[in-house]
This record gives structure tokens, sequence and C-alpha cells, in this order.
């Protein structure tokens, strides 16, 4: 019960990030086509509602990634020999512990920093994670992973890890940049652990993103539950349906909310006063789908290599292990 050392701070003060909300939510929403930051799901209902999406026999996600990750951790350990433990999107914080046992097992386990959008999921994480390994120094930075990556700090002797498939709520042209601003947070010979989930069956792929309890449709609404508590509006969830689809020109499931019915809305923190037809759509997350070849790709110029790559025997998902490179070629900016 020795508890180790664990901290959480925001990476910028809230009222820079209550206006960062306003500031994307009225550009989204007054946009054609209107849509959504997907970050925004996370409130601790929408933290929830994903974790009931893990479960789901239609989600095969989270299970295969988790199998895969416990499979390769001790390997993954091995190549990289990391100190440090670096999570982006780290939501609940289940997989970090195969990844912390396996380097604790190795002798060489000093740090673990989080990075997450919910505060509430960081504190319960890093209260846990440090009273579970003895020693362990937690932090915990409240930000998310486009905006606020120099909140990591420097790298060396770290093991950066982005898992569940998040990389995919990310436009592919946007990828590199991404990559390149996460390798410029690790030295030469770190390691990042990238999970991704793969191109397949397409009524396997929109089966996990439509189940039948209703759960994903659940989440996909929370979204406005999160815009009428924290800017104040009136969105009416029931009057929005789920759907989902898969993109098979973008290899990538987008999720919309279609209005069931004509209606007015207004968002006093962001200055709306909305009308949606019936029918009107608000796109609220791409979630994009890899093949070995199509991440390949995006990795050129990013100071990122792909150093090894573990799917499951369906192939259903990958984890893509890549080494920062001694000379990045540009693109980390
Ligand atoms: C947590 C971003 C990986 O894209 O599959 C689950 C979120 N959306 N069901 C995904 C999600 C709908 C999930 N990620």
């Amino acid at each position: 019960m020795a508890g180790g050392l664990y901290r959480v701070e925001p990476a910028r003060a809230h009222d820079a990030q209550a206006a960062r909300l306003a500031d994307e939510v009225r550009a989204g929403l007054t946009a054609r086509p209107r849509w959504l930051p997907s970050k925004y799901f996370y409130d601790d209902r929408g933290g929830r509602l994903f974790d009931a999406i893990t479960r789901l026999p239609e989600y095969y996600q989270t299970r295969t990634e988790e199998r895969i990750l416990a499979a390769v951790a001790g390997e993954v350990v091995a190549h990289v020999r990391p100190v440090e433990l670096v999570e982006l999107g780290s939501g609940s914080g289940r997989k970090t512990r195969l990844l912390l046992a396996a380097m604790a097992a190795a002798g060489r386990l000093e740090r673990c920093l989080l990075l997450d959008v919910n505060a509430h999921a960081l504190q319960e994480s890093t209260r846990a994670l440090a009273s579970e390994f003895p020693g362990l120094s937690v932090h915990g930075v409240e930000g998310d992973f486009l905006d606020d990556l120099t909140g990591l700090g420097p790298g060396g002797s770290r093991l950066a890890v982005f898992l569940a498939g998040t990389i995919g709520n990310i436009h592919p042209a946007d990828v590199p940049g991404f990559l390149g601003r996460c390798a410029a947070q690790l030295e030469p010979g770190d390691g990042f652990l990238v999970g991704l989930d793969l191109v397949k069956d397409v009524r396997r792929l929109e089966a996990a993103y439509d189940d039948a309890a209703g759960v994903t449709a659940e989440f996909n609404r929370n979204i406005l539950h999160v815009l009428n508590d924290r800017l104040g509006a009136d969105f009416d969830p029931g009057a929005f349906e789920h759907v989902a689809f898969y993109d098979a020109a973008h290899a990538w499931i987008e999720m919309r909310l279609r209005a069931s019915r004509a209606q007015r809305v207004r968002v006093p923190g962001a200055g709306l006063d909305l009308a949606f037809a019936p029918g009107d759509e608000i796109r609220t997350e791409i979630s994009c789908k890899y093949t070995r070849e199509s991440f390949e790709t995006l990795l050129a110029g990013t100071g990122l290599g792909l150093d090894r790559w573990y799917t499951d025997p369906e192939a259903l998902f990958a984890l893509a292990l890549l080494g920062r490179r001694a000379t990045p070629r540009g693109g980390n900016r």
C-alpha cells in the first residue's frame, strides 16, 4: 500500500480551455458540413459510456488490442528499455498496467506520465497506479494530444503509447504533422507504440459503431449533453439520431448526429442560435482504419520509423512500434 507520488495538473488554465471549447464549437457548428471535435465526448458520462462500449460483443478493438499487448509488452520493453511510460489519451488506463508491469519486471520503472482531457479520469488512474506500483512517480497532464503535447516535456529512455486506435480520430492529412510533434517529445532510441484499427469487412466495422444495445448511439449523443453542461446549450439529445457508416474511399468510419425534426438550439457559451431542418447532420467523429502500408506511408519525414508490427491472428487490430530516428528530416512542427 506504500503509495508512490502522484499529481495532476492542467496543460493550460481552465479559462483558456473554456475559451478553446467555445471557439471550436462555434467554428464547427457554423461550418458546412457541421462538425464537432470528438475529444468532447469524454466527460465523466462519456468516459463511462466508452468503457461500456469496450465490453460490447461488437466492439472487438479493445479486447483484441489487450491480447496483443499482453503478448508483446515484454518484447516492446526489452527493445526500447524505457524508464518512463507516457500515455496519450489514457482514459481509464487499463492497458497501462500491462506495460508498467513489464517495465517493473525489467527493473527499470521510474516514471509514468498520462495525458488526457478528463481530469477526473486522470485523478483516478494516477492515484491507482501510484498505489499499485510502489516507488513509481505518476504525473497526469489534463490536455489533448493535438494541442498540448509540449506539456509532456523532453524525452529520453521514454516509451510513449497511443492506444485504442485513437490516432484514427485524426484526419490522415494531419497525422504526419502529429507524428512529427510526437517525435519532438522523444529522443533518439525512444519508442512510440501506436494502436491501429485495421481495414476489414465493412459489416464488422459498421457493427462495431452501431451496436444492438444502442450504447454507441448514447455515446454519440453524449457530445450534446456536454455542450448543454459546458456552454449552457439547450440541445434535446433525443431529437438526434445516431448515424455510423464506413466510408471506403477514405477508409474511415464516420459518426454523425442527424436531426429527426426541425428545431432551434441556443448555445449561449458560444454565442450561437442554430436552426436545424429535419435530416441536418453534425459530424462527431472519424475513426480511420489502416493497413500496414497505408500507415507506413504517413511516417515519411516524421522522425519516426516502423520497428515492429504486431497483430492478432485475424488481423483485426495492430500495434505499431515506432522508433525515434536520430536524424529527422523536418516535419516535426
Ligand atoms: C476511443 C477513439 C478509439 O474510434 O473506435 C468508439 C471511439 N467511437 N465507438 C473509436 C469510439 C465510437 C474509439 N476511440
